[in-house]
């Protein structure tokens, strides 16, 4: 069936994105609205071929005929403008984290829940990109093995700020240090320090890991670390994943679990000097996993290396994932 969608927050750097795949995917749509502040009503988008004029989000826009709105204009803009949306009959999926933990939202990532968007009330969310591509590698396993304790270790590019943290970057390489994302420069730097300290020392971004990813896998036993740092990288996140199971496990099988896991390229040939770089899953929708291999220090522990491009997979494609998913689920 032919969908109305909208965008809210078309003009910011997922936004754009979100038009992008829609286009690459051809998302089933016939009619298409692009909100956004007052400060960018006026301009154009494209999808399609088409060109659209972005209309400044009120309360009203919701009173036409949106089958499902993809949001990623903050959380404020979220918490306010959701609920409005989803009590005109409007299915939202929220790219912010103003919803992810609430206990009757689904948070789902296509690959890996996606039964989860049964229970949706009007507003399904949109993980945390480190989580996203994380669970992709994770789940096969889990399911396989029964994880025990992880450890992740970030890897997190500039774009994960938005364009403040590109403009930091860029400035920086040329050798003038603005710091308008960051408290330090980044140019040079390696900042282990994401979002806000929260009193338990962790960063929010931290605590964003720990607390999706049991979501997500629906298992609040798993014992869970996190450590995100962010490095001098335009695009995607590349994660060291420590993973200890229940189970034990072959490495060969391991192995032909992720090649054949959904969404998941295996790049894990060392001795020709192959392993999933930021550099090549730049502009890709897949989660790229390799150096695959045991930790040697416990039983049953394997140590990952996971890369994906944040804007995409880690935001604007699992949205429009979702979207597609709830597609046949819409009334005619
Ligand atoms: C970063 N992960 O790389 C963040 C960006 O909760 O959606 C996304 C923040 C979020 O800085």
């Amino acid at each position: 069936r032919k969908v109305n969608i909208a965008i809210v927050g078309a003009t910011g750097m997922v936004g754009r994105t979100f038009l992008k795949v829609l286009e690459e995917r051809d998302f089933p749509f016939e009619n298409l609205y692009v909100f956004a502040s007052a400060k960018s009503a006026g301009q154009k988008v494209s999808c399609k071929g088409k060109e659209f004029i972005v209309e400044e989000l009120t309360e009203n826009v919701f009173d036409r005929d949106i089958d499902i709105a993809l949001f990623s204009a903050g959380g404020e803009i979220s918490k306010k403008f959701a609920p409005i949306a989803a009590s005109k009959g409007v299915i939202v999926v929220d790219n912010s984290s103003a919803w992810r933990m609430d206990k009757d939202i689904p948070l789902v990532v296509p690959e890996v829940n996606p039964e989860d968007i049964k229970w949706h009330k009007g507003i399904i969310a949109n993980p945390n990109c480190s989580t996203i591509q994380a669970v992709v590698a994770l789940k096969p396993l889990h399911d396989h093995y029964k994880i025990k304790r992880i450890v992740y270790s970030t890897y997190q590019a500039v774009s994960g700020s938005g364009v403040k943290g590109v403009a930091d970057l860029e400035e920086g390489l040329k050798g003038n240090d603005i710091k308008t994302a960051y408290p330090h420069p980044i140019a040079g730097n390696c900042l282990p320090h994401i979002d806000v300290f929260l009193e338990n020392g962790y960063t929010k971004e931290e605590m964003k890991m720990i607390n999706e990813t049991k979501k997500i896998l629906n298992d609040y036993d798993l014992k869970i670390t996190a450590t995100t740092v962010r490095v001098p990288v335009k695009d995607c996140h590349s994660e060291s994943i420590n993973i200890e199971f229940e189970k034990p496990f072959e490495l060969d099988q391991v192995r032909n679990i992720l090649k054949n896991a959904p969404g998941i390229i295996v790049e894990d040939d060392v001795s020709n000097n192959v392993y999933p770089l930021a550099r090549n899953a730049a502009g890709t929708d897949e989660v790229y996993v390799g150096r695959i291999r045991r930790d040697l220090s416990v039983e049953n522990g394997l140590n990952l290396w996971v890369v994906a491009d944040n804007i995409r997979k880690g935001a604007a494609t699992n949205t429009v994932q979702i979207a597609e998913l709830l597609v046949p689920t819409l009334e005619e």
